[in-house]
């Protein structure tokens, strides 16, 4: 008879229960106090440091360490340090004397992808390593797999895997690349997608608002509309990637640019103002003219040629 490498003497014997990782965590603002909580709650040790000291002290009955200052916070840590503060600004007072020698930083904190790499050379400078990352979240999506948040990381390679199960945890993990400042730049891409995304809205609502036409009987259609359109972003890719703008076009930029009128028009006679759709229509007929025609053929990619300075 074969028996299974557990099974010795008729004794199943059990898999040793790998130890969870220990992790410091520098700032409880409502994005750090959610993410403590999950790593409470997964049974990982916790020791905890918040600059006004009543948000750490909240965390004591979930089972955190308070650490009384950001060294004894650090020095608590076997290893992994992860800083969620408001800013990079704060991220340098905070940190300002910690020993990190050995340690691996992981900072969540929002950062332009430039301050994402001084700080890994900051980090390197101190004897740590460093990841970077970009929070795709709000609050109430820490701990909620199903809420489909996730965070973008980027940086050391090393740091990432060693510790890709305690930082999935909170929510999903995305690594983007040794470059410490990818997790930063896609999360401002996505970011600045979703804002003219808001801006459209807002737009759209503007135009029925003086009408006897219920926000609500819009919301679905719009949220609809928009969720078509997404898979558009595909095609854009192809189209930058093989550099070939007219590739799949359906909708031409000169049908489109022709088009225009119409909406700065309906915008006015609504007594809305076009001031957030112009500029865009500025670069699509710009587009247009560069290309001495040509261009009528492409869709919207070449816009963004003319954003890249
Ligand atoms: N909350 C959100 O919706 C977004 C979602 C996407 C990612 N962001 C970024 O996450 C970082 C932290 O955000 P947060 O929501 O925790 O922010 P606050 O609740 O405002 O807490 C800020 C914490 O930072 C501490 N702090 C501020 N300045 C300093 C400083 N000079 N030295 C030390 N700590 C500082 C603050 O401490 P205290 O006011 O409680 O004493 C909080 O712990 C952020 O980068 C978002 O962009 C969140």
């Amino acid at each position: 008879m074969t028996r299974t490498p557990v099974e010795k003497n008729s004794v199943v014997e059990k898999a040793p229960v790998a130890e969870k990782t220990p992790v410091t965590l520098l700032g409880l603002g409502a994005m750090g106090t959610a993410l403590a909580r999950t790593w409470l709650a997964a049974g990982h040790a916790l020791t905890v440091w918040n600059r006004t000291p009543a948000r750490a002290a909240a965390l004591a009955p979930e089972g955190a360490r308070i650490a009384k200052d950001v060294a004894e916070a650090v020095v608590a840590a076997s290893t992994l340090v992860v800083v969620c503060l408001l800013d990079d600004a704060s991220v340098d007072e905070a940190l300002d004397g910690a020993d990190l020698v050995g340690k691996d930083l992981v900072n969540l904190t929002t950062s332009t992808p430039a301050q994402a790499r001084a700080r890994a050379e900051w980090a390197r400078t101190r004897g740590a390593r460093y990841l970077d990352g970009g929070i795709m979240a709000v609050p109430p999506m820490i701990g909620v797999p199903e809420a489909g948040g996730y965070v973008f990381y980027s940086g050391s390679r090393d740091v990432f895997e060693q510790h890709r199960q305690t930082l999935g945890v909170p929510a999903r993990t995305t690594y983007v690349g040794e470059n410490a400042g990818f997790a930063a730049l896609h999360d401002v891409a996505l970011l600045s997608a979703m804002y003219a995304m808001f801006a459209g809205v807002a737009h759209a609502f503007a135009l029925i608002r003086k009408e006897d036409i219920d926000p609500a009987s819009l919301a679905p259609l719009l949220a609809d509309w928009l969720v078509a359109m997404a898979p558009t972003v595909h095609q854009t890719a192809e189209q930058l990637r093989s550099g070939d703008y007219t590739k799949g076009v359906v909708s031409g930029l000169a049908m489109q640019v022709a088009g225009t009128p119409t909406f700065v028009s309906t915008a006015e006679q609504q007594g809305v103002s076009p001031e957030l759709l112009s500029p865009y229509f500025a670069l699509m007929r710009r587009r247009l003219a560069d290309g001495s025609g040509e261009n009528g053929e492409e869709g919207l990619t070449g816009v963004i040629d003319l954003l890249v300075r």
